[in-house]
């Protein structure tokens, strides 16, 4: 028996939102590796030609849309645009996301609805565009990019804990309504990963020492490493292949052991 054959892609469509560069773009290339079909989307021209270039050097065939995922118009005629001219999307990934690092005490109203809109209601609009046609073709795969913010609070990210707290128990939500349908919604949570989102925690100090919070990360993680996007390839692969049909609602953490561990001694 070829077990081997359940972790492939070949004939998917997979929709990556935001996958021009970071954790997007890395998944995107595991997907495509196991014979998916890429399409992703972002907010700008700039944006979409600077992924481009970066599938063209990886060789990866990709369709990329400009379309800001916070608003349904929008997504329903990306959605409908990929339908007619490239067919039904069998894979959704929920990875775009920002963040906006405040005490909330601090934070405009208008700044924590922004991360809502984005990182929550987004990954709403967005599933909600593509399940029809799931459940027309027999079923889907829904994997939606949480976070250990889906489990911790922290100082100044209260608007993106709240968002992604929420986006756990939407992924849940989505796998107990349609699961019937054939359909796996499954969360990945990535520890602490390398990219730009992540970069001003990484920024050196003057005096050319690291900076304080990463070094708080360095011993807050078993494996005394940042995470890179790569780490993420194989458990996006896993969620979004056969292999993982028997498995809904689950958020699989990827996080070098953090949410298990109390921390290493200074
Ligand atoms: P990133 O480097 O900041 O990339 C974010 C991507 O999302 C960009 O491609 C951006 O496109 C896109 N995006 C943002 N707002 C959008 C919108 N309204 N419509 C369409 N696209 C939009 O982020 P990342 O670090 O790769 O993180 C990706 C996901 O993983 C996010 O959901 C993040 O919360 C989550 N996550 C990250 C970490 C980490 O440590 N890095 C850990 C856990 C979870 P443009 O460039 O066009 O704006
Ligand atoms: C932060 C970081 C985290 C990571 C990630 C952790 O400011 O604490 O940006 O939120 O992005 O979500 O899983």
């Amino acid at each position: 028996m070829d077990y081997m054959k359940d972790f492939r892609l070949d004939g998917k469509i997979a929709l990556v939102t935001g996958a021009v560069y970071g954790i997007g773009f890395a998944i995107a290339r595991g997907l495509a590796a196991a014979g998916a079909k890429i399409v992703f989307n972002c907010t700008s021209e700039e944006s979409r030609k600077k992924a481009m270039e970066s599938y063209r050097r990886e060789e990866i065939e990709a369709t990329g849309y400009i379309c800001d995922v916070t608003d349904e118009d929008a997504v329903k005629a990306m959605v409908a645009d990929i339908e007619k001219k490239i067919g039904e999307i069998d894979i959704l990934v929920n990875n775009a996301g920002i963040i906006k690092r405040i005490p909330m005490t601090e934070m405009r109203a208008q700044d924590f609805r922004q991360v809502i809109d984005v990182d929550l209601n987004a990954p709403f609009i967005v599933s909600k565009a593509v399940i029809p046609s799931m459940i027309q073709k027999g079923g889907g795969k829904i994997i939606n990019i949480c976070s250990m913010m889906s489990e911790l609070g922290r100082e100044t990210v209260s608007a993106y804990a709240a968002a992604k707290g929420g986006l756990k128990m939407l992924t849940k939500n989505i796998a107990s309504e349609y699961g019937a349908y054939n359909i796996q919604c499954n969360g990945i949570g990535p520890g602490y990963i390398a990219t730009p989102q992540t970069a001003p925690l990484r920024e050196k100090q003057a005096d050319g020492s690291r900076h304080p919070f990463d070094r708080f990360i360095l011993a807050k993680t078993p494996a005394a490493r940042w995470g890179t996007p790569e780490d993420l390839i194989g458990p996006a692969i896993f969620l979004a292949s056969p292999a993982s049909d028997f498995i809904n609602g689950h958020i699989l953490y990827v996080d070098g052991g953090i949410l298990a561990y109390i921390g290493r001694q200074p």
